[in-house]
């Protein structure tokens, strides 16, 4: 279907940024959801669709948006994210020409950007595909392990040690829902502002293992409000990550910087180069700067 579209119609960088403004326009509309703003979950979304990828096969990734189908859209990491499908739902019926992967990659980017985060560079390419295209269950990061887990899964996607730190900072953003992951709380007191916070406080707050039926998870031992899941807190144990960890809690601009870069990566795993549209990534416009 998007194929017949693509015949009669080749959308520029300006229809893109279309979609990105629907996009804003959605999450402005829908209110006060969970934090106050879908923008969390929508970054989770494009994460999970891209963070399947392996390099060694060279399956899953963002491009062929294979979690519009069971049973990867039953895996229990993506619990909740038919919350995010559903509304970008809303933008590809106004949008019909645009695959699901660039949709849900776009609308990751735009979430961060329109969170105060840095810019990250994007572009269109990728292509619907089929339920066969689907990965099989456990390439996404269970937080529940340590830092070997984390490394044999962001290695397989081709990541190195600074980029896991670096990726992980998106905690900043949203929270863990009892009823998605079983865990329960957000990491910083801005969960819908991108900020170097999730380090910062990694290191200034003490950590105690919190006391309840649920899964084990970490509290701030100060107010009790905030969480840490055991592969956020391997982040500062593990020598190796350490220095990265430190390295972003003083330094936001550095932070953002080695985001960037990191999300514009994870974004693009697994599409193949000749289905790019453009070999530059592009930035697409905050709404704050179509204002200006
Ligand atoms: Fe995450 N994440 N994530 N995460 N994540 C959860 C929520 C959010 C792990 C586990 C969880 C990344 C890395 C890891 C976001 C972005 C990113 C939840 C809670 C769990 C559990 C889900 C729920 O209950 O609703 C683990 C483990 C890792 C790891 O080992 C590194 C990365 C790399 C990103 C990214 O975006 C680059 C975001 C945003 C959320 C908040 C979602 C929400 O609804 O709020």
């Amino acid at each position: 279907q998007s194929g017949k579209a693509a015949l009669n119609f080749t959308p520029t960088k300006e229809d893109y940024q279309k979609v990105y403004n629907k996009v804003v326009e959605l999450v402005e509309d829908a209110g006060d959801y969970d934090d106050g703003s879908y923008g969390p979950v929508l970054v989770r979304l494009a994460w999970h669709s891209s963070g399947t990828y392996d390099k060694e096969t060279k399956t899953g990734g963002s491009n062929y948006a294979t979690m519009r189908f069971e049973p990867e859209s039953t895996h229990g990491a993506n619990a909740g994210l038919n919350v995010a499908r559903d509304l970008m739902e809303k933008v590809k019926q106004e949008f019909p020409w645009i695959s699901y992967g660039d949709l849900w990659t776009l609308g990751g980017v735009c979430a961060i950007q329109e969170m105060s985060g840095p810019k990250i560079p994007w572009r269109p390419g990728r292509i619907d595909g089929f339920a066969a295209n689907a990965t099989p269950d456990g390439r996404l990061p269970d937080a529940t392990q340590g830092a070997d887990h984390l490394r044999n899964i962001f290695y397989r996607m081709g990541f190195n040690d600074q980029e896991i730190v670096a990726l992980s900072g998106a905690h900043a953003l949203g929270r863990c829902h009892p009823d998605r992951s079983g865990f329960d709380g957000p990491w910083t007191f801005s969960p819908t502002t991108l900020t170097n916070d999730y380090y910062k406080l990694l290191f200034d707050e003490k950590w105690v293992w919190k006391k309840w039926n649920g899964p084990k998870q970490l509290e701030d031992k100060k107010t009790r409000s905030l969480m840490m899941l055991p592969t956020d807190y391997v982040l500062i144990t593990d020598k190796s990550y350490k220095k990265f960890a430190r390295a972003y809690a003083d330094n936001q601009d550095l932070f953002f910087k080695d985001f960037s870069a990191a999300v514009s990566r994870l974004f693009e795993l697994g599409v193949p180069e000749s289905q790019w549209v453009t070999s530059e990534p592009w930035e697409m416009k905050t709404k704050e700067e179509q204002e200006a």
